[in-house]
């Protein structure tokens, strides 16, 4: 009688604990929600000296003119880590590897300088031409 009565306190106990560990998970679901409606993903504005390197492994405008003594901003918005790599000669100084945020380039003199990233290879390339 008294090892019968232990059994099945212990039982009970067991079911209570499935019980709250489920809601556990749930719990852990909606917290890493509501965190990702707070910070809201990074946004960028192709053009107007602005390249974004965006999902897909693109450069967003591929093709950009801007004025001599300028700069460009290169914005990764892809969550993958990607590089500027320029293969014209008298390029700027080639952007290493970055995963997110931004990296501005300055152009002093006009020319037409290709680039791509040495990550994805020229599937992933672009052009800045400076005038
Ligand atoms: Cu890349």
């Amino acid at each position: 009688m008294h090892i019968f009565k232990v059994v099945s306190l212990a039982s009970v106990i067991l079911i209570g604990g499935c019980g709250s560990s489920a809601t556990g998970p749930y719990g852990g679901g909606n917290g890493s929600n509501g965190g990702g409606n707070g910070t809201p993903p990074p946004t960028c504005v192709p053009g107007s000296g602005t390249v974004c390197l965006v999902s897909g492994n693109q450069f967003n405008p591929s093709q950009i003119s801007v004025a001599a003594g300028t700069s460009i901003t290169f914005n990764n918005i892809s969550g993958t880590t990607h590089n500027v790599t320029f293969t014209t000669a008298g390029a700027p100084t080639n952007v290493p590897d970055f995963s997110s945020g931004t990296k501005v380039v300055v152009f002093p003199t006009a020319g037409t300088y290709d680039y791509h990233c040495t990550i994805h290879g020229l599937s992933m390339s672009g052009v800045v031409v400076v005038q």
